[in-house]
């Protein structure tokens, strides 16, 4: 009995290119990136610090609303979505702006999501995507349903989803990529794990070894991949995009990540779960330090380079703020009018009554 039960503990061996020094660890599986998408990527990332550090600041300021800090995140977040097309459909998490924006949602609309304005959640023709989701898990019951319908129509084309490692806590983890797998729906399912859920960290969460492993109950393909590691991300994201466009079913992909801020704005104090020793551990990975050493290696980036980065996304926030705060107040008919197609009795009545309040 003894071999039976040990092949159930099957690997899941961390998937790496580019180590912590920014060296490449596996050439075999480097992607074929031009040096001006190599670029692009390291431009992504710096301008998405740059975004959160200055939402942090408006969020002090009263500016913004709702908000969960990125950093530490970028490689994970932007490595997969850069591997994405057009026509593929995000379901993000509350921590995921950052995709949205890359896949095309403007950055006044991100701020009046944060703000809990209507306007935030619609998306601009042409962009695939809901708007975050709140509920832990929720997006991946929704994702498999997405992947389906995408499958009947026979687009080419993927859903793509986000959670942390506390959502795969969740029952609706467990449906969505169960049911995907019984259908081979074309869907990604992303764990960004944190090691955190708030402050509970993922030993409390599971027994399991990795995240990744989750997707052997479900009859798909898992992988744990470095989530700071940008190259890594994309190659990883590219390869199951390829296999679930050509029918080969979902992928479940644990990334191996850490959140530099607090779990979000709202008064989260994160030295009195984590040490500092943890945190510097983690700071010695960090996403954009170790792509910065290989592109400076490379010849192609520098300091120049990125301050130019750091300039035009300051001078692209202010705009984009200011944007928002012009935008026009939402209205309660604004809310009313958003939630159904055509509207049940007595919502029609509390229109009209709105509708009077607001035009004097
Ligand atoms: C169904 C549900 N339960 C509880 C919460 C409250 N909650 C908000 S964030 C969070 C932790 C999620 O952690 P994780 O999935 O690891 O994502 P992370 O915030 O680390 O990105 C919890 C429990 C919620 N939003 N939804
Ligand atoms: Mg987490």
């Amino acid at each position: 009995m003894k071999h039976v039960l040990e092949s159930v503990e099957s690997q899941f061996e961390m998937f790496q290119i580019l180590n912590e020094d920014g060296k490449i660890v596996n050439k075999d599986d480097m992607p074929d990136l031009s040096d001006e998408e190599l670029k692009e990527l390291m431009r992504r990332m710096v301008y998405t610090r740059i975004l959160d550090q200055r939402s942090i600041a408006l969020n002090r300021q009263g500016r913004l609303g709702f908000y969960a800090p990125t950093a530490g995140q970028e490689a994970s977040q932007l490595g997969s979505q850069f591997a994405l097309e057009k026509e593929d459909f995000i379901l993000p998490g509350y921590r995921d702006v950052p995709q949205l924006i890359w896949q095309g949602l403007p950055l006044y609309q991100a701020f009046l999501f944060s703000r809990g304005h209507f306007h935030g959640n619609q998306m601009p023709e042409g962009v695939n995507a809901l708007s975050p989701q709140i509920i832990i898990g929720a997006q991946y019951v929704q994702t498999a349903g997405v992947a389906l319908g995408i499958k009947k129509r026979g687009r080419k084309a993927v859903a793509v989803t986000y959670t942390g490692d506390g959502g795969t806590s969740q029952g609706d983890f467990y449906e969505g990529i169960n049911f995907a797998g019984a259908y081979k729906a074309p869907a990604l399912f992303f764990v960004q794990n944190n090691y955190f859920a708030i402050s509970v960290p993922v030993e409390k969460q599971t027994n399991a070894k990795t995240l990744a492993q989750k997707a052997v109950a479900a009859g798909i393909e898992g992988i744990q991949v470095d989530g700071m590691d940008v190259l890594a991300v994309y190659a990883v994201t590219k390869h199951s995009r390829d296999r679930a466009i050509n029918g080969e079913g979902p992928t479940l992909i644990e990334t191996l990540t850490y959140r530099y801020g607090p779990h979000t704005m709202a008064g989260d104090d994160p030295t009195r779960y984590r040490t500092e020793d943890l945190d510097n551990e983690w700071e010695k990975k960090d996403p954009l330090v170790r792509f910065r050493t290989f592109l400076e290696e490379k010849g192609i980036w520098s300091e120049e380079e990125e301050n130019k980065v750091i300039e035009e996304a300051k001078d692209e926030i202010k705009q984009a703020i200011k944007k928002a705060d012009e935008y026009p107040k939402q209205k309660v008919t604004d809310f009313i009018e958003n939630m159904f197609e055509e509207l049940p009795n007595n919502l029609q009545e509390q229109m009209e009554e709105y509708k009077e309040k607001e035009s004097k």
